[in-house]
């Protein structure tokens, strides 16, 4: 199958371009070829877009929520086919997989209730018979660029509060992971989207995203991914004075004190450190732990780390999946010898794993690090992968201060019964999301979700706070008094 761009509600033509393999990470199986679209296609994704948008932004919202409302019923609709598709080509468990489909749809309903809100503010005017309004206006066209991670949920993200809010956009989602897009285009399709509205663009980061980004109609880039490419999206964002939504990396701890419930706090590590093999942003990659409860976490965590079933995950037993792919399972791996390098001790894991059934696949054996200290390359960057550092601390001020002291600012949580504890952890904490007594991922659509520090650049994705990015603030002052009125002069 190949598959090549929406454009206008259209299939392109698959024309003499280049096409790149999509293999499945479990096994190597062949699954499709994608176009890798060049500067042309961008450009007449674009012109349907902005076509669209005029059209667009004069229905009323309510009537634009409807779309998502069925945008939503489909996916319910199809959950299963598109768990499988997400799993297939991404290689998360089926069970994630279900679970990311689910966030999409979660995300259509939440946004699609947004039509009938979209706040404004009404604020008092300073003169009399006079009426001060401010309402939200669309921006115009956006593009959105997603990581190959969280295939569809990361898109509902970004495209939904953009379409209830008057906006047209153009996706490009990750080469790794196009078939989801493929099928949330058909999607959109059924759903009777109006044709340009949604578009959605195959190919390269340097060729459609820098595209994207150069183009003067385009008004909007968000952009999930890593801090080394957000950074050279904001560089050439900022050149064509674009508005650049960032959402980028973490280096995501669990606090474990002394007080904590052990046996919880080891599930909540299990699953928001090795769940989608690591490769999460809100990942957790390190455990800071209370020096009095080091040991018994240890080896609690050991005990449970070796049953831990790795495989295929359209095999409903299996809870880990494979890497993405070989450059990913050789990057993973240079950082369990970093961390032996360093100095670290390796508890468990730190192998590639290609026995067996696995042969075919990326997959990658979840990894323990002790005796890590605080300043250690792998307590330091994102890995990306099932490998974990455990740092010894004293104090709760100790766990704050190594906690904050990374160059991320995601995601963090803390183990713990002791509500002082706890409440100056949630104020201290350098992150933009905080869980108390659970793990580090597993953020719901209709909160704000993004971080401090690397891993932003102050915008929010998902929650209310997503509108933010796809609106514009417009000031409306109506005067009724039937003569000119002069601000800050006719109010003395
Ligand atoms: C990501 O890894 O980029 O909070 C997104 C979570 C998921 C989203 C993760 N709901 O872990």
């Amino acid at each position: 199958m190949k598959l090549t761009n929406f454009i206008d509600g259209n299939w392109q033509e698959v024309g003499e371009v280049e096409y790149t393999a999509v293999l499945n990470p479990a096994n190597g199986e062949h699954l499709a070829e994608v176009r890798m679209s060049t500067k042309e296609d961008v450009s007449l994704a674009v012109a349907a877009a902005v076509n669209a948008q005029k059209k667009w932004a004069l229905v009323p919202a309510p009537k634009r929520a409807d779309y998502l409302y069925e945008i939503g019923r489909l996916m319910k609709e199809k959950k299963e086919h598109l768990a499988q598709v997400l799993t297939k080509e991404m290689g998360k468990v089926i069970e994630e997989g279900r679970g990311e489909v689910q966030e999409g749809i979660d995300m259509a309903y939440y946004m699609a209730g947004e039509g009938r809100r979209l706040f404004g503010e009404t604020t008092p005017s300073e003169l009399a018979d006079k009426f001060a309004m401010s309402v939200r206006a669309p921006i115009g066209v956006v593009g959105l660029i997603t990581p190959w991670n969280f295939p569809v949920a990361i898109a509902t993200w970004k495209s939904f509060p953009a379409i209830v809010a008057g906006n047209t956009f153009i996706w490009k989602p990750a080469t790794e992971t196009p078939m989801m897009a493929y099928e949330m285009a058909k999607i959109f399709d059924e759903a009777g989207l109006p044709a340009g509205v949604a578009n959605i663009v195959f190919g390269s980061g340097s060729e459609v995203g820098t595209a994207l980004i150069e183009h003067q109609d385009v008004k909007v880039i968000s952009f999930t991914g890593s801090t080394e490419t957000g950074r050279k999206v904001a560089e050439l964002g900022g050149r064509h004075l674009k508005k650049v939504s960032l959402e980028m990396g973490g280096k995501n701890a669990v606090i474990v004190m002394e007080d904590a419930d052990l046996s919880l706090a080891v599930e909540g590590i299990l699953w928001s450190a090795f769940g989608t093999a690591g490769q999460r942003c809100t990942a957790c990659s390190r455990v800071i732990v209370h020096k009095d409860v080091k040991k018994e976490l240890e080896k609690m965590l050991l005990e449970q780390m070796e049953s831990l079933t790795i495989g295929d995950g359209l095999d409903e037993s299996v809870k880990i999946g494979p890497v993405i792919n070989k450059q990913a399972l050789e990057k993973i791996h240079s950082y369990t010898k970093i961390g032996q390098e360093e100095g670290a001790n390796l508890l468990v894991g730190g192998n590639i794993l290609n026995e067996g059934d696995l042969e075919k696949g990326f997959y990658y054996a979840p990894t323990l690090f002790t005796n890590v200290t605080p300043t250690m390359r792998i307590a330091q960057e994102e890995i990306f992968g099932p490998v974990v550092s455990l740092i010894e601390v004293s104090s709760l001020e100790e766990a704050i201060e190594v906690n904050n002291g990374v160059k991320f600012g995601l995601s963090s949580s803390i183990f713990s019964k002791d509500v002082n504890k706890i409440f100056r952890a949630q104020r201290d904490l350098d992150t933009g999301i905080v869980y108390v007594n659970a793990g580090t991922t597993g953020a719901e659509i209709h909160l704000p979700f993004g971080g401090t520090k690397g891993t932003g650049n102050g915008h929010r994705d998902s929650g209310v706070a997503a509108l933010d990015v796809y609106t514009e603030w417009k000031s409306i002052y109506v005067d009724f008094s039937g003569k000119l009125q002069r601000a800050q002069i006719d109010t003395e």
